[in-house]
């Protein structure tokens, strides 16, 4: 079955149970078909998997289970035995094949192993009794899965590789040792997921699915880190899947998306990757049905009758927190305005550059309405799920437009612009600003040694 749907599967604080639930009302809306339980954040997936969930924990999944499979759709539960487990101890087997039996026995038939951001040297004892990582992992797989197979025939096992990504490949793809002993010891009928070429891929191509579909001897289901943000406090994702065209799906076997920590903020990245997994996808359209679908959630607290966020202030919305390699259309056109309003060092003031200026303006003050709008939805957790990132973009823009109404007075060459509203060298300073600092970036982002 072609696998669609979402993963929990970040780090950070998890989701609450009710959004699960409400995940899952999201996911059949998207038309889509699994939900993957595997929260970093939860204890017992990663570092305290050998031991059992304790019943109101057990419980909680269950509750969870039942209410996906109530809507048709396949609940698996993520273990991550990988942190320190010692692969040819028949222990270690012993208590991964108990909780799956616990899980079992409480109506979970569908699981994931998660082998992801482990180191890759096995220990001694597995030194002595494997060839390679890939084999140890796959004999642990492949018995955890004949034992559950026993158990429920038609259960489902996702694996999850240490290079799950074609950067995490040693030395690379087509001659990654770990990856061809994969394909050729792991049982055919475990799935396996794959990030594309990088574990945030801008564009997954048709080639280079071709090439690990041969490599693994199964198509890989694709974990799609496109709308995650546990990576990178200053962003969040609210655009629509890009960088995937339609001639990928036929060769992969799903597609199961990772999204932001923020609940509320997921609502676009879900909708659209059910509309990319359904192929003939459009961005654009696919942004605007989103759109119409999530409308009803900006709800203004106290209004009879109700209102609601304007559609032209939500797409702004997701204009700014579009995807992770470029803001939305016309963002971007409005930072290139602002680009070569401050492109040359001393502009002539002109009616087209003052026109230039009139447009990034306009933009703040949307940016302004759009931030003061959003404080009096009714729904907090939406609320929330922006507001830092609103703020930010708020304070950043108005700081651009004060520049550019400083550089239309024409002032001295060499005067310094003066910020009164700021403390020098307070503003986003802090640890980790003073070691990126440490490391100058050129225009994309590589480093340098300068010297
Ligand atoms: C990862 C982790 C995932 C995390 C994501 C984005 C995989 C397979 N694993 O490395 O938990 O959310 O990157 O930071 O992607």
């Amino acid at each position: 079955m072609f696998l669609t749907g979402v993963i929990e599967g970040f780090y950070g604080r998890a989701w609450s149970a009710a959004q699960r639930g409400e995940m899952l009302d999201w996911i059949v809306a998207a038309e889509m078909n699994a939900f993957v339980y595997g929260p970093k954040d939860d204890v017992k997936v990663r570092a305290r998997w050998r031991e059992l969930y304790s019943n109101a924990e057990l419980e909680a999944i269950g509750v969870l289970g039942d209410a996906a499979r109530a809507r048709d759709i396949r609940f698996f539960v993520a273990i991550a035995p990988s942190l320190d487990v010692t692969y040819s101890d028949p222990a270690d087997l012993s208590a991964l094949q108990a909780r799956i039996r616990q899980l079992v026995g409480r109506g979970i038939v569908h699981f994931v192993l998660l082998f992801d951001d482990i180191p890759r040297e096995m220990n001694q004892a597995d030194h002595a009794s494997f060839t390679s990582l890939a084999a140890a992992q796959a004999q642990f797989s492949n018995d955890t899965f004949a034992g559950l197979r026993a158990l429920v025939p038609e259960a489902e096992l996702i694996f999850c590789p240490t290079e799950y990504c074609g950067a995490f490949a040693r030395p690379d793809v087509a001659r990654s040792g770990y990856l061809w002993d994969l394909g050729q010891l792991l049982d055919p009928q475990i799935k396996v997921f794959w990030t594309g070429p990088d574990i945030v891929s801008e564009e997954i191509d048709a080639a280079s699915l071709r090439q690990i579909g041969a490599i693994l001897n199964r198509k890989p289901v694709i974990w799609e880190n496109f709308h995650a943000n546990d990576y990178d406090i200053r962003r969040v994702y609210a655009g629509p899947l890009g960088g995937r065209g339609d001639d990928i799906l036929s060769l992969i076997d799903g597609i199961i998306t990772n999204p932001n920590n923020e609940f509320e903020a997921n609502f676009v990245a879900v909708h659209s990757t059910g509309a990319w997994a359904r192929g003939g996808y459009d961005e654009g359209a696919a942004l605007e049905a989103a759109i119409s679908a999530w409308q009803p959630r900006f709800k203004l607290a106290y209004t009879e009758p109700e209102r609601h966020v304007g559609r032209e202030q939500i797409r702004l919305l997701t204009e700014i927190c579009y995807q992770p390699f470029t803001c939305g259309p016309e963002i971007e056109r409005l930072l290139g305005v602002a680009r070569s309003l401050l492109g040359v060092h001393r502009p002539e003031i002109t009616p087209a550059w003052r026109a230039g200026c009139a447009e990034i303006v306009g933009l703040r003050d949307e940016i302004r309405a759009l931030f003061d709008v959003m404080t009096e939805l009714e729904n907090r957790d939406l609320f929330y799920a922006f507001h830092p990132y609103l703020w930010e973009a708020r304070e950043e823009v108005t700081h651009l437009c004060s520049y550019l109404e400083w550089l239309s007075d024409g002032p001295a060459s060499e005067a310094e612009f003066p910020d009164r509203e700021r403390i020098y060298n307070f503003y986003r300073r802090g640890f980790t600003v003073a070691v990126q600092e440490l490391l100058k970036r050129d225009g994309e982002g590589r480093y340098h040694h300068a010297d």
